[in-house]
């Protein structure tokens, strides 16, 4: 007969060393895995990137929701994005660089990286369940003018797996926020995905050298692995 009772802890293979967490004080956050991000005609590629690099993220983080779904892990996505009058976009963003769109300009998903808009949303196939926790962020890092800390107060979170777009960005940042914050971040390299190849493997040294000076890196086979959970083909 099979074992139906839930482990409540695991170690997860990673570098620079396996890390013991429990899972009831540990949340799945999936960063910016928005339309704006990852799709054609928002955000992304109006600063001129090629938004298909960050597509092999999707099928990891799908794969890592679907376990925390199913063992009953507090979900947490991010979007970043700014309220439609732009007041918390500081001009130093909306005016930098020249980007073929600015934020706030229409584009073919809406007004680009405003709330509310079709492109600053969740991709389908990552979309939230209504029980999860949608954090808006008008900035990289996801603890920034939000209730972030509230939320992992609340719920009584001291780890943080995290995923989403892009590493060196809006991941990093939210790592590093996290850390000085105490809490453990475990970083899924194959859920994260940036339009910099190079950028990518070099934010996940960043977090794992020295020790693990922000936090761990593993991926998502080894998290499955740890919830004893098999992986899918
Ligand atoms: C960026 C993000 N890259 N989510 N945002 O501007 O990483």
């Amino acid at each position: 007969m099979l074992n139906s009772v839930k482990p409540t802890q695991g170690v997860i293979s990673a570098e620079p060393e396996p890390i013991k967490l429990d899972w009831a004080s540990t949340a799945l956050l999936i960063i910016d895995m928005q339309r704006d991000f990852m799709e054609p005609g928002g955000f992304g590629e109006t600063l001129g990137n090629d938004v298909s690099q960050l597509a092999r993220a999707v099928k990891p983080i799908g794969a890592l929701l679907k376990a925390a779904r199913d063992t009953g892990m507090l979900v947490i996505h991010t979007r970043e994005g700014h309220l439609p009058d732009l007041s918390d976009a500081p001009p130093a963003k909306v005016e930098r660089g020249a980007p073929s769109l600015r934020i706030g300009d229409p584009g073919p998903m809406g007004r680009i990286l405003i709330r509310g808009e079709a492109g600053h949303d969740i991709i389908p196939e990552l979309y939230p369940l209504d029980s999860e926790v949608v954090i808006d962020k008008p900035g990289k890092g996801a603890f920034y003018a939000t209730e972030l800390t509230d939320v992992l107060e609340k719920y009584g979170i001291e780890n943080l797996l995290v995923c989403g777009v892009t590493t060196e960005v809006c991941v990093n940042t939210t790592v590093r926020e996290a850390n000085d914050r105490g809490y453990r971040c475990v970083v899924i390299s194959d859920g994260c995905a940036s339009y910099f190849p190079e950028f990518h493997e070099m934010g996940l040294k960043m977090i794992k050298a020295q020790g693990g000076i922000f936090g761990w890196v593993t991926d998502s086979a080894a998290v499955l692995e740890a919830l004893k959970i098999s992986t899918p083909a």
